[in-house]
């Protein structure tokens, strides 16, 4: 394979940055761009050690590195590597870069290194994936699941649904080797136990997807409310930082804000909203919008309401959106003197529990913090289970149940064989698109094309 070079530790200042090289000329590479101590070259007789010098260019130093040779294939990508460990910044790394490039390297693409790990059998795809779950993850327990990911786990549990759709493959054929009555009614017992033992593992798999993407995306967690509630303040408070303006003027958010909160383990995908009201204003009405629409993709909301004020027909209205979501109702400015009582507020919101805030006295926020995660931890998001927490693969997973349905309900009818072999066929393309068997070029561009160059 020709020889790839990137830049592979983040952009911007640093304390040192990696330039990493894969392919047959990385080492020859090395040697021509590397001196060290006492003109020593580069020593490849010391492979997978560190070695320390200079980068010189036509007798110009471009940096004081350390350097590691590693010679094929037990390297990331199976290949000769070369790894230049510079001085963190654009300059020192782009030029080492540029002198790796002008001899003989080329820039490697996005995701390129992994994908040689892949198409080098060093990994199998949903490997290759957790590689990019792994730097994306903003949670410890998201972190996690993409290691047992990358540890081959979830590798494990598609290859067993690929060995299980291989053996229903087995009995057809054996069925129509000897279509004797006897055994064909034996098979066809045998097929539909082992058919049905694999719709229900896959089921399995997929109801695991929610809880995958909440620990891929955070728990979307929407604050709506009347305008002037104290949304954006609440915001502000939770994260520790004056994100969202604030003012007593109602109408004054007027696009969704969203950012990430960490609370202990959960990563809160947080969105303030536009004030909820009946407006003619064009610009306010589009942010109302856009605020029913962050709640109708909420997996919490906020529902904030303000004890000062006697609630309206808009509060009303309000209450009866977030029916059967899964809501907090929070009544904030409970520091004002006045406003409704206890009655009023029971009144309101009839069995609902609700709880009593004060932003601007920072009252109530711990039970808040603590109310979040009790929700959250009821839908079960602790443990280490496995999960699905990549898309990709849960389409591919939707379209293995779909033929496997069709394969069951097929043979329970009596379809012919014949016909079953062509479903059978699909969900083991399928499969193999997850599994790596079955992959094609276009596929690979796009799953690599999610990763950063470097990697
Ligand atoms: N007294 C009191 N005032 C509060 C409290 N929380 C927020 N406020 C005030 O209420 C006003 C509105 O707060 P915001 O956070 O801008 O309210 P909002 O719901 O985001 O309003 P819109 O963006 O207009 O929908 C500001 O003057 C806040 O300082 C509270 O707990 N007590
Ligand atoms: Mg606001």
């Amino acid at each position: 394979m020709d020889t790839i070079a990137a830049i592979s530790t983040a952009t911007g200042p640093g304390g040192i940055g990696i330039v990493r090289l894969s392919g047959e000329d990385a080492l020859t590479i090395g040697k021509k761009i590397f001196q060290g101590i006492g003109q020593k070259g580069l020593n490849l007789e010391e492979n997978r050690t560190l070695q320390y010098g200079h980068i010189v260019r036509d007798g110009q130093v471009l940096d004081e590195v350390l350097i590691a040779p590693m010679a094929g294939p037990k390297t990331y990508t199976r290949e000769d590597m070369l790894e230049i460990y510079c001085h963190g910044g654009r300059i020192a790394l782009g030029r080492v870069l540029d002198y790796c490039l002008d001899s003989g390297a080329r820039l490697a693409e996005a995701g390129e290194f992994t994908r040689r790990a892949f198409l080098n059998g060093r990994l199998d795809l949903s490997q290759a994936e957790a590689v990019v779950d792994l730097i994306e993850s903003k949670s410890q327990e998201a972190y996690d699941q993409s290691l047992l990911q990358l540890e081959g786990a979830l590798g494990e549990a598609f290859q067993g649904m690929e060995d299980q759709l291989m053996e229903l493959s087995g009995l057809i054929v054996a069925n129509i080797d000897f279509p004797e009555d006897d055994i064909e009614e034996l098979n066809r017992e045998k097929f539909l136990n082992r058919a049905q033992d694999l719709q229900e593992s896959i089921q399995g798999l997929i109801k695991t997807a929610g809880r995958g993407k909440i620990l891929r995306d955070g728990i979307k967690t929407v604050i709506v409310g009347k305008p002037n509630v104290g949304k954006s303040s609440l915001l502000n408070l939770l994260l520790g930082q004056d994100r969202a303006i604030v003012t007593d003027i109602p109408g004054t958010t007027r696009d969704s804000i969203e950012e990430y909160i960490n609370l202990d383990d959960l990563v809160l995908h947080m969105i303030d909203t536009a004030g909820i009201r009946s407006t003619e204003d064009a610009v306010e009405k589009i942010g109302v919008e856009r605020s029913l629409a962050a709640m109708d993709q909420a997996d919490l909301v906020l529902a904030l309401f303000d004890r000062s004020q006697s609630f309206d027909g808009e509060d009303e209205k309000l209450l009866d959106r977030l029916e059967g979501r899964k809501v907090l109702y929070l009544v904030n400015k409970s520091d004002l003197p006045g406003g409704q009582n206890k009655e009023d507020l029971d009144d309101f919101f009839k069995d609902r529990p609700y709880l009593l805030l004060s932003v601007l006295k920072k009252e109530g926020i711990a039970s808040l913090e603590e109310k979040i995660k009790e929700i959250c931890y009821e839908g079960d998001l602790g443990g280490s289970d496995l999960t699905i927490t990549n898309l990709r693969q849960l389409n591919v997973l939707k379209r293995v149940k779909k033929s496997v349905d069709a394969i069951y309900e097929g043979v329970l009818a009596g379809v012919p064989m014949d016909c079953i072999e062509v479903d059978l066929r699909d969900a083991l393309d399928s499969i193999g698109e997850i599994t790596g068997k079955a992959v094609t070029e276009d596929i690979l561009d796009r799953i690599f094309h999610e990763f950063c160059i470097g990697k």
